[in-house]
Protein backbone atom coordinates (compact mmCIF):
# COMPACT_ATOMS: atom_id res chain seq x y z
CA UNK A 1 0.00 0.00 0.00
CA UNK A 2 2.65 2.57 -1.02
CA UNK A 3 0.48 5.75 -0.97
CA UNK A 4 -0.96 4.62 2.57
CA UNK A 5 2.65 3.83 3.46
CA UNK A 6 3.99 7.65 2.36
CA UNK A 7 0.71 9.21 4.41
CA UNK A 8 2.19 7.13 6.95
CA UNK A 9 6.13 7.86 6.79
CA UNK A 10 4.55 11.38 7.29
CA UNK A 11 4.18 10.24 10.63
CA UNK A 12 8.10 9.68 11.43
CA UNK A 13 9.19 12.73 9.80
CA UNK A 14 6.58 15.30 10.37
CA UNK A 15 8.83 15.85 14.14
CA UNK A 16 11.69 17.16 12.24
CA UNK A 17 11.58 20.89 11.03
CA UNK A 18 14.66 22.67 11.45
CA UNK A 19 14.23 26.55 11.41
CA UNK A 20 12.01 28.39 13.00
CA UNK A 21 11.56 31.40 10.80
CA UNK A 22 7.93 32.72 10.41
CA UNK A 23 6.88 30.71 7.54
CA UNK A 24 7.68 27.67 10.14
CA UNK A 25 5.98 29.10 13.23
CA UNK A 26 3.06 29.68 10.64
CA UNK A 27 2.99 26.54 9.32
CA UNK A 28 2.84 25.00 12.65
CA UNK A 29 0.16 26.97 13.49
CA UNK A 30 -1.74 26.34 10.59
CA UNK A 31 -1.31 22.86 11.32
CA UNK A 32 -2.55 22.34 14.90
CA UNK A 33 -5.23 24.34 14.08
CA UNK A 34 -6.27 21.91 11.52
CA UNK A 35 -5.40 19.05 13.50
CA UNK A 36 -7.70 21.01 16.28
CA UNK A 37 -10.75 21.05 13.92
CA UNK A 38 -9.76 17.16 12.44
CA UNK A 39 -9.62 15.92 16.50
CA UNK A 40 -13.11 17.81 17.04
CA UNK A 41 -14.74 16.19 14.19
CA UNK A 42 -13.38 12.61 14.90
CA UNK A 43 -14.13 13.20 18.59
CA UNK A 44 -17.68 14.30 17.75
CA UNK A 45 -18.25 11.24 15.06
CA UNK A 46 -16.41 8.75 16.12
CA UNK A 47 -14.78 8.76 19.54
CA UNK A 48 -15.41 4.35 20.46
CA UNK A 49 -13.87 3.76 17.17
CA UNK A 50 -10.96 5.19 17.72
CA UNK A 51 -10.43 4.35 21.44
CA UNK A 52 -11.12 0.90 20.66
CA UNK A 53 -8.22 0.94 17.92
CA UNK A 54 -5.86 2.09 20.09
CA UNK A 55 -6.66 -0.49 22.09
CA UNK A 56 -6.69 -3.07 19.18
CA UNK A 57 -3.73 -2.06 16.93
CA UNK A 58 0.06 -1.19 17.97
CA UNK A 59 -1.06 2.41 17.09
CA UNK A 60 -0.87 5.62 19.30
CA UNK A 61 -4.07 8.08 18.83
CA UNK A 62 -2.17 10.12 17.39
CA UNK A 63 -0.95 8.25 14.88
CA UNK A 64 -4.47 6.87 13.74
CA UNK A 65 -5.82 10.46 13.06
CA UNK A 66 -2.80 10.87 10.95
CA UNK A 67 -3.64 7.65 9.47
CA UNK A 68 -7.87 8.52 9.51
CA UNK A 69 -7.03 11.92 7.41
CA UNK A 70 -4.73 9.90 5.19
CA UNK A 71 -7.48 7.25 4.40
CA UNK A 72 -10.11 10.20 4.02
CA UNK A 73 -8.29 12.31 1.80
CA UNK A 74 -7.58 9.02 -0.71
CA UNK A 75 -10.88 7.48 -0.31
CA UNK A 76 -13.66 10.02 1.02
CA UNK A 77 -16.00 8.07 0.83
CA UNK A 78 -14.47 5.96 4.31
CA UNK A 79 -14.39 2.92 2.38
CA UNK A 80 -12.18 1.34 -0.20
CA UNK A 81 -13.26 -1.05 -2.72
CA UNK A 82 -11.30 -3.74 -5.31
CA UNK A 83 -10.81 -0.58 -7.59
CA UNK A 84 -9.20 1.06 -5.34
CA UNK A 85 -6.50 -1.37 -4.70
CA UNK A 86 -6.31 -2.48 -8.37
CA UNK A 87 -5.66 1.52 -9.11
CA UNK A 88 -2.93 2.14 -6.00
CA UNK A 89 -1.21 -1.28 -7.43
CA UNK A 90 -0.99 -0.25 -11.40
CA UNK A 91 0.23 3.33 -10.16
CA UNK A 92 3.52 1.01 -8.25
CA UNK A 93 4.01 -1.49 -10.79
CA UNK A 94 3.50 0.16 -14.42
CA UNK A 95 5.42 -2.15 -15.61
CA UNK A 96 3.12 -5.48 -14.96
CA UNK A 97 -0.72 -5.84 -14.27
CA UNK A 98 -1.03 -5.79 -10.68
CA UNK A 99 -4.39 -6.93 -11.12
CA UNK A 100 -4.57 -10.06 -9.50
CA UNK A 101 -2.41 -9.65 -6.82
CA UNK A 102 -4.40 -6.37 -5.72
CA UNK A 103 -7.69 -8.58 -6.15
CA UNK A 104 -5.53 -11.01 -3.81
CA UNK A 105 -4.80 -8.83 -1.29
CA UNK A 106 -8.04 -6.68 -1.35
CA UNK A 107 -9.56 -9.93 -0.03
CA UNK A 108 -6.90 -10.36 3.07
CA UNK A 109 -7.59 -7.13 4.16
CA UNK A 110 -11.61 -7.15 3.63
CA UNK A 111 -11.51 -9.49 6.45
CA UNK A 112 -15.59 -9.61 6.65
CA UNK A 113 -15.73 -10.64 3.22
CA UNK A 114 -18.25 -7.62 2.55
CA UNK A 115 -16.43 -6.10 -0.98
CA UNK A 116 -15.11 -3.24 1.04
CA UNK A 117 -12.29 -2.73 2.99
CA UNK A 118 -13.02 -0.03 5.93
CA UNK A 119 -10.87 2.39 7.62
CA UNK A 120 -10.77 -0.16 10.64
CA UNK A 121 -9.85 -3.30 8.74
CA UNK A 122 -7.31 -1.43 6.95
CA UNK A 123 -5.34 0.41 9.76
CA UNK A 124 -5.37 -3.50 11.61
CA UNK A 125 -3.80 -5.07 8.80
CA UNK A 126 -1.42 -2.09 8.64
CA UNK A 127 -0.62 -2.56 12.36
CA UNK A 128 0.13 -6.22 11.85
CA UNK A 129 2.44 -5.80 8.52
CA UNK A 130 4.12 -2.56 9.81
CA UNK A 131 4.12 -3.47 13.63
CA UNK A 132 2.99 -7.05 14.36
CA UNK A 133 4.99 -10.07 15.85
CA UNK A 134 6.88 -12.32 12.98
CA UNK A 135 3.95 -15.36 14.25
CA UNK A 136 1.69 -12.37 13.37
CA UNK A 137 2.38 -11.29 10.02
CA UNK A 138 3.01 -15.02 9.27
CA UNK A 139 -0.63 -15.97 10.06
CA UNK A 140 -1.83 -12.67 8.15
CA UNK A 141 0.40 -13.94 4.75
CA UNK A 142 -1.39 -17.35 5.57
CA UNK A 143 -4.54 -16.21 4.84
CA UNK A 144 -3.81 -13.98 2.16
CA UNK A 145 -1.76 -17.01 0.27
CA UNK A 146 -5.38 -19.36 1.53
CA UNK A 147 -7.80 -17.82 -1.17
CA UNK A 148 -10.96 -19.65 -1.17
CA UNK A 149 -10.35 -19.20 3.23
CA UNK A 150 -11.37 -22.65 3.92
CA UNK A 151 -8.06 -22.72 6.42
CA UNK A 152 -5.49 -24.67 4.41
CA UNK A 153 -3.48 -23.97 1.28
CA UNK A 154 -3.45 -26.20 -1.52
CA UNK A 155 -0.85 -26.20 -4.19
CA UNK A 156 -3.04 -24.59 -6.90
CA UNK A 157 -3.42 -21.58 -4.50
CA UNK A 158 0.34 -20.86 -3.67
CA UNK A 159 0.60 -21.06 -7.43
CA UNK A 160 -1.97 -18.20 -8.16
CA UNK A 161 -0.61 -15.83 -5.70
CA UNK A 162 3.06 -16.37 -6.92
CA UNK A 163 2.07 -16.08 -10.57
CA UNK A 164 0.11 -12.77 -9.64
CA UNK A 165 3.68 -11.21 -8.16
CA UNK A 166 5.41 -12.27 -10.99
CA UNK A 167 2.07 -10.90 -13.45
CA UNK A 168 2.99 -7.55 -11.37
CA UNK A 169 6.60 -7.67 -11.30
CA UNK A 170 6.29 -7.57 -15.21
CA UNK A 171 9.07 -8.69 -17.30
CA UNK A 172 10.60 -5.77 -18.24
CA UNK A 173 11.61 -5.44 -14.50
CA UNK A 174 12.57 -8.70 -14.17
CA UNK A 175 13.95 -10.29 -17.34
CA UNK A 176 15.57 -13.14 -16.17
CA UNK A 177 12.36 -14.92 -15.08
CA UNK A 178 11.23 -17.20 -17.36
CA UNK A 179 8.33 -19.20 -18.18
CA UNK A 180 8.17 -21.92 -15.67
CA UNK A 181 10.01 -20.11 -12.90
CA UNK A 182 6.63 -19.62 -11.01
CA UNK A 183 6.24 -23.81 -10.76
CA UNK A 184 9.57 -24.23 -9.98
CA UNK A 185 8.96 -21.31 -7.26
CA UNK A 186 6.21 -22.99 -6.09
CA UNK A 187 6.87 -26.95 -6.55
CA UNK A 188 9.70 -25.97 -3.51
CA UNK A 189 8.14 -23.79 -1.35
CA UNK A 190 5.33 -26.41 -1.16
CA UNK A 191 7.55 -29.59 -1.00
CA UNK A 192 9.44 -28.22 1.58
CA UNK A 193 5.60 -26.68 3.60
CA UNK A 194 3.75 -29.51 3.52
CA UNK A 195 5.14 -31.97 5.97
CA UNK A 196 3.01 -34.77 6.55
CA UNK A 197 2.76 -34.82 2.67
CA UNK A 198 -1.18 -34.62 2.45
CA UNK A 199 -1.43 -32.34 -0.29
CA UNK A 200 -2.35 -29.35 1.89
CA UNK A 201 -0.37 -26.82 4.36
CA UNK A 202 -2.42 -26.08 7.48
CA UNK A 203 -1.66 -22.83 9.16
CA UNK A 204 0.87 -25.19 11.97
CA UNK A 205 2.67 -26.31 8.88
CA UNK A 206 2.94 -23.17 7.79
CA UNK A 207 4.59 -21.56 10.60
CA UNK A 208 7.07 -24.40 11.16
CA UNK A 209 8.59 -24.11 7.89
CA UNK A 210 8.74 -20.24 7.25
CA UNK A 211 10.43 -20.00 10.86
CA UNK A 212 12.97 -23.29 10.70
CA UNK A 213 14.07 -21.91 7.09
CA UNK A 214 15.86 -19.17 6.07
CA UNK A 215 14.98 -19.06 2.41
CA UNK A 216 11.20 -19.33 3.07
CA UNK A 217 11.58 -16.36 5.41
CA UNK A 218 13.48 -14.37 2.70
CA UNK A 219 11.56 -14.88 -0.09
CA UNK A 220 8.33 -14.08 1.59
CA UNK A 221 10.05 -10.92 3.29
CA UNK A 222 10.61 -10.14 -0.35
CA UNK A 223 6.95 -10.53 -1.35
CA UNK A 224 6.04 -8.37 1.99
CA UNK A 225 7.93 -5.53 0.25
CA UNK A 226 5.12 -5.23 -2.30
CA UNK A 227 2.22 -5.12 0.07
CA1 LIG B 1 -7.62 -22.63 0.74
CA1 LIG C 1 -0.03 -30.98 5.01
Amino acid sequence: MGAVMGTFSSLQTKQRRPSKDIAWWYYQFQRDKIEDELEMTMVCHRPEGLEQLEAQTNFTKRELQVLYRGFKNECPSGVVNEETFKQIYAQFFPHGDASMYAHYLFHAFDTTQTGSVKFEDFVTALSILLRGTVHEKLRWTFNLYDINKDGYINKEEMMDIVKAIYDMMGKYTYPVLREDTPRQHVDVFFQKMDKNKDGIVTLDEFLESCQEDDNIMRSLQLFQNVM
